[in-house]
């Protein structure tokens, strides 16, 4: 970890200004690679198509690749293997905790009705037709498929298209993915992961039809595509690697900061943490735990990857410090760790999902809490929210005046017109 020290007494004390420039460019060596990649791949899809695309997966991920779509029979054969299996009866109450903590967010179209002669007012709509990308290849994520396909289902999405990589023995999906694609109501599955689903998905292909708006998290090609389409399509957010934020002080016990802080770090060696803290000594009980708990991790190599080459720990003076460089990282996860979390919550800015006290843990969060496991990541937390319900709708102002309002508004607008130069305005205006 990056030591960064902004006590008084530290030979070159860090600052919070200085602080911010680093976590700015927290993922950016490997952004500015991939970017001409990608480029090409999304030239390739929108011209070539169907053939572009299989090309690409065939190169990138299953060398046998013929067709895009995932049979109907794949995907209940797949349910068929699952749902013998104690990952069935997780999903479903995964599921429905999900489907409840997002039926709160949903919304109603509304018009005022207060003032005779005028209704204004803003009509809600579904999205008609959305794209979800889930991560695949190495990995297999039917948590990933429920937290992001559950809140578009209670959005109302029409149309959900769902594109994932497929293995390189099956060229399938894993089970776990198809099945819980078929538990959320998904049939329209492709076997393509990276750029080039992203480009099917946003261009359209033969077999792919476009689509509206497409979500979900990914790679940084993944990212770096979703970017580059954006305006041709909606994009949720950019969530790629993930992050954790860790505030700590001396009361915190060591053993479960270091749990959470590997926890997200075993996803990938570019996962980045923050580790802030007033506490020298709880820092190092916290580095020590870490080490013990790796012994036996499977992945221990990929946290070991990721605390050392993207990660920081930062040590301050004050908890006040201690947030504000939290507020500059502006993790994908926070773990407010040290005592009286409930006080540190009003002062929190930027975070995609803050988890409160030793017992809200990421575990918990990624799987089974309710709010989505799929948040903005690389300082997008400083504007982007979690992954939700208002993703998947959207909203038409309504306005409707009768005479005697329009006339008594429209000197108004006459005058705004004139000013602007836009005669035809003013002359509308009565
Ligand atoms: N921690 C990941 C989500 C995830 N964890 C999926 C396990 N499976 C990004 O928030
Ligand atoms: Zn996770």
């Amino acid at each position: 970890m990056r030591r960064l020290d902004f006590r008084p007494n530290a030979t070159e004390p860090a600052t919070i200004g200085s602080a911010r420039a680093l976590f700015d460019t927290r993922f950016s060596d490997i952004q500015d690679s991939a970017e001409q990649t990608v480029r090409e791949i999304l030239a390739a899809v929108k011209t070539g198509g169907d053939a572009a695309v299989l090309d690409y997966t065939r190169r990138f991920d299953y060398a046998q690749a013929s067709a895009l779509r995932v049979p109907e029979a794949a995907i209940a054969a797949a349910v068929e293997r699952i749902q013998g299996t104690p990952l069935w009866g997780a999903m479903e109450k995964s599921a429905a905790r999900i489907a409840d903590f997002h039926r709160r967010q949903l919304r109603e179209s509304w018009v005022t009705l207060s003032t005779p002669g005028e209704t204004l007012g803003q009509k809600i709509t579904a999205l008609r037709r959305v794209g979800i990308y889930i991560p695949g290849g190495a990995a297999a994520y039917p948590s990933t498929v429920l937290m992001v396909g559950v809140p578009a289902k209670v959005a109302g999405v029409r149309e959900l298209a769902l594109t994932t990589p497929p293995s390189k023995e099956t060229g399938l999906p894993p089970d776990g993915t198809l099945a819980a694609a078929a538990l959320v109501g998904i049939t329209e599955v492709y076997a393509v992961g990276g750029a080039q689903a992203i480009g099917a998905l946003a261009y359209g292909t033969q077999s792919v039809p476009r689509v509206d708006k497409i979500v979900g998290p990914g790679n940084v090609y993944v990212n770096l595509a979703k970017r580059q389409v954006f305006g041709t399509v909606g994009i949720d957010m950019l969530a790629g690697p993930s992050e954790v934020g860790v505030l700590v002080d001396s009361t915190t016990d060591p053993e479960t900061a270091a749990r959470e802080l590997i926890c997200q770090t075993e996803h990938d060696p570019l996962n980045s943490a923050l580790l802030a803290t007033t506490s020298e000594a709880t820092a190092e009980a916290i580095l020590a735990a870490i080490e013990r708990q790796l012994s036996d991790l499977p992945r221990a190599a990929v946290v070991r990857q990721a605390l050392a080459e993207r990660s920081f720990l930062a040590l301050t003076e004050t908890l006040s410090q201690a947030i504000a460089v939290v507020n500059a990282y502006a993790p994908e996860h926070l773990h407010v760790l040290c005592a009286e979390p409930w006080s540190v919550l009003p002062r929190i800015e930027n975070a995609g999902a803050i988890l409160l006290g030793p017992h809200s843990n990421a575990a918990l969060g990624d799987y089974v809490a309710g709010p989505s496991h799929t948040l903005p990541t690389a300082g997008c937390a400083r504007f982007a929210s979690p992954l939700n319900v208002d993703d998947f709708l959207k909203k038409s102002s309504i306005v409707a005046f009768d005479q005697e309002t329009a006339a008594t508004l429209a000197a108004l607008a006459q005058t705004f017109g004139r000013y602007e130069g836009l005669e035809g305005h003013a002359r509308a205006a009565v």
